[in-house]
């Protein structure tokens, strides 16, 4: 079990929690509002967690050079010298994000799931595509591809060839996914469940990965255990915030 031995916040405090902003540069917009979002209001929190899908696509961390990527690692850098903790977990589209993004970004790297403390809570964190488990196609793809010799593999390859076949994995991606129903993407109720019940019933469950915002009740052995789903920012920006009052879910304007 991880078990995140991360400071609690002061009762004052707000941690903010955010997922799938599938950055890249062909969204200035979104980037833009990202920047601004990171010197306003997650400049204003104890911590940032961002759960997964940072990135449209992560090919490896010798693509920190890259124009784009620099921007988003200084904007990172900047919120971390102000004093903010910020922590990352992989999403299905940038698990190959390592050390050395995370070194130059400021950020600390926490596996899928993580428990943290909030305010006397306790909080599952997780990216939540190990949930989606009627979706067998997907969970195939993704044994294959999270094996360690497989990635090394991967990653022994020119950057530009690994690009090349992200996008068409992108592309055959988007085909099946056309065909496969609502309902075998989004998570799994048993899967939930059992996740639950291995972290010894927390308080909270928060994840991102099914693009459906929402905070669910769930009744497991008795205990009521909310579900927090974040949003994606493809249209908008959304971020989730916690302090010792709750939790809400907020929308950012104007991008
Ligand atoms: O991301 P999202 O929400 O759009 O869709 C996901 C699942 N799709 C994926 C694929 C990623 O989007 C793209 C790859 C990311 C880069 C990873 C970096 C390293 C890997 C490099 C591999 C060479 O995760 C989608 C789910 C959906 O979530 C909802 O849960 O349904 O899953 C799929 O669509 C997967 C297909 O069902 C199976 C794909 C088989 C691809 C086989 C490879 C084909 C040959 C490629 C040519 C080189
Ligand atoms: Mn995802």
């Amino acid at each position: 079990m991880v078990n995140l031995n991360i400071n609690s916040p002061a009762l004052s405090e707000v941690t903010i929690f955010i997922s799938d902003l599938h950055l890249c540069a062909s969204r200035p917009q979104i980037t833009e509002a990202f920047l601004n979002f990171l010197t306003t209001q997650a400049k204003s929190a104890h911590a940032l967690y961002i759960l997964g899908d940072l990135f449209e696509y992560w090919a490896g961390d010798d693509d920190i050079d890259n124009e784009f990527n620099k921007q988003i690692i200084q904007g990172f850098e900047a919120l971390a010298a102000s004093g903010v903790s910020i922590y990352l977990m992989h999403g299905n589209r940038d698990f190959l994000i390592t050390d050395e993004f995370c070194r130059a970004a400021g950020i600390h790297l926490i596996s899928d799931p993580t428990l943290i403390n909030l305010h006397g809570s306790t909080v599952l964190l997780s990216h939540g595509d190990e949930l989606c488990t009627d979706d067998i196609a997907y969970q195939q793809f993704r044994l294959q591809v999270r094996n360690k010799q497989w990635k090394s593999e991967f990653l022994n390859q020119p950057l530009q060839a690994r690009k090349n076949q992200i996008e068409a994995i992108r592309v055959r991606s988007e085909q099946e996914k056309s065909s496969k129903s609502a309902q075998i993407m989004d998570v799994n109720q048993d899967a939930v469940v059992s996740l639950l019940k291995q972290y010894h019933y927390p308080d909270l469950l928060i994840h991102g990965h099914t693009h459906r915002p929402n905070q669910h009740q769930l009744p497991v052995d008795g205990k009521l255990i909310t579900r927090w789903v974040l949003g994606d920012w493809y249209e908008q920006g959304s971020y989730l915030v916690c302090d010792a009052s709750g939790c809400r879910n907020v929308n950012l304007i104007n991008h």
